[in-house]
């Protein structure tokens, strides 16, 4: 009863990150894809391919019966759901289950526990996993929750329990405004996620975003794959990402994989998951979990040798985890740079047909990327058209290579943010890793500022 056939709920590079773990298994694939992406190469590659609905990702990837019907039709026996989209939707992995179909990914109770960050947070705890200081649980205005405030100390940070990518967030200064400012983050939250539940922590002012990768097999074994540092961003979009994190020794990543591995052994957890952490003065402290693979995992690839999308499938297929902690080895540093089809300075969306493609090549560099030459970049989903890692002994050597990577890289036709990357890769604070989640946008306002002198 292994996997046969993997259906791909996912379009873009990481289906094709997919597919190629899925055929290196011998595990035949199936893509299935909107009609705007009936071109895509994606669905070039799958041995099958079944078009679930039109543009609007609502209506096809996003679009449950479609893809159990292109399950069932093709006789697929595992569906992988990528990142995005499907991926933490516990419902569509209890559907899948039953339907006797292997779902690629944690238990749906996991995924269900972990999108409620009220409840991740409380089992967070009692993992022992250390958490941003803050409220118990849920919080409501009133005598007691101004007392709360009082003893965080302001400024405190107000929530979304359905939150995620910062909607809903309000940073409290004084306890003047915390009535109103909890109000309005309670309607925010009901409005983008119909559920008005809000909680409040201790604000930290200038962190850096840390996560760890995991892995657990489902019967109480866990992995730790080291940690990856993703504070350049701006609006909660990543851009760069790395591996190991300029600011954590050996030692440390040692211990705090350690507890990150435990807290996944202790729950039981099953497949690839990321906890996320902010990391100020030397400590971690836990803000969320994600229950997917995640765009930047190939960072971790670079500096283990390890395959995560291969070992997301093993797991699912009921094999266990392949390594045990002792024989992975952290080695050299890798980059990743988000290839996206924007506007460099306005971040506009900039889709349409790509008329000059070269990957960029050589030792050490690896593109993940459904372009080709003709492909015409549909404008109904994210900008995000490509990654391009590369791995280098030190992080310096890394640094290097990522510059010679982009000079070499042409993606012609659209506007990227290629030369966002070679402007970062040039600022000193960037190359000394001396960036916290504050760095991207500060940055980004002042050139716009010299800009315009
Ligand atoms: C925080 C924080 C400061 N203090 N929590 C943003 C989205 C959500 N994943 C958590 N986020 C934050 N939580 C406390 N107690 C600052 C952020 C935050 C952030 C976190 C990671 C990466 C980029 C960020 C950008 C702005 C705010």
């Amino acid at each position: 009863m292994s996997i046969e056939k993997l259906l791909i709920a996912n379009r873009g590079e990481i289906a094709l990150r997919i597919h190629r773990a899925a055929h290196e298994m011998g595990i035949k694939t199936v893509a299935v894809h909107s009609t705007a992406d009936a071109d895509a190469m994606h669905v070039r590659l799958a041995d099958e391919a079944v078009c679930i609905g039109p543009p609007a990702a609502k209506d096809s990837y996003l679009n449950i019966p479609a893809i159990i019907s292109a399950a069932e039709v093709t006789g697929a026996d595992a569906i992988h759901p990528g990142y995005g989209f499907l991926s933490e939707n516990a419902r569509f992995a209890e559907i899948i289950e039953a339907h006797d179909i292997v779902f690629v990914g944690p238990k749906p109770e996991h995924i269900r526990t972990m999108g409620d960050k009220v409840e991740a947070k409380r089992t967070a705890v009692e993992l022992g996993l250390p958490v941003v200081p803050g409220s118990p649980g849920a919080v409501t205005f009133g005598a007691e929750t101004k007392r709360l405030a009082e003893e965080i100390g302001y400024p405190v940070l107000i929530k979304a329990a359905s939150g995620g990518g910062g909607r809903g967030m309000k940073v409290v200064p004084d306890a003047a405004s915390l009535e109103s400012l909890m109000g309005q983050a309670a309607s925010e939250a009901a409005a983008a996620f119909g559920d008005s539940t809000v909680y409040m922590e201790k604000y930290l002012g200038n962190p850096r975003h840390i996560e760890f990768q995991v892995f657990g097999d489902g019967n109480g074994n866990a992995i730790h794959l080291g940690e990856r540092d993703c504070s350049l961003q701006r609006r909660h979009q990543k851009v760069l990402e790395e591996a190991p994190s300029p600011v954590i020794s050996a030692e440390e990543r040692a211990r705090m994989g350690g507890i990150c591995a435990d807290a996944m052994a202790k729950m039981g957890y099953r497949g690839a998951g990321t906890i996320e952490f902010l990391w100020e003065n030397g400590e971690f402290f836990f803000i969320e979990m994600n229950t997917r693979i995640q765009v930047e995992h190939p960072v971790t690839e670079m500096i283990t040798g390890f395959d995560l999308v291969r070992e997301q499938i093993r797991i699912a297929d009921g094999r266990g985890l392949s390594v045990a902690q002792e024989d992975l080895e952290f080695r050299g540093h890798a980059i990743e740079c988000r290839i996206n089809a924007e506007d460099p300075r306005s971040f506009m969306p900039s889709p349409g047909k790509v008329t000059a493609y070269h990957p960029a090549g050589g030792m050490h560099v690896r593109v993940d990327s459904g372009l080709y030459a003709g492909y015409s970049i549909p404008p109904y989903y994210d900008s995000m058209i490509g990654k391009l890692i590369v791995y280098g002994r030190t992080r310096e050597s890394c640094m290097m290579r990522m510059r010679r990577a982009l000079e070499e890289m042409v993606v012609g036709g659209v506007k990227t943010n290629i030369p966002l990357h070679q402007a970062l890769l040039a600022d000193p604070d960037v190359i000394d890793g001396n960036y916290t989640i504050k760095w991207l946008e500060e940055w980004l306002a002042k050139q716009d500022a010299e800009a315009k002198e």
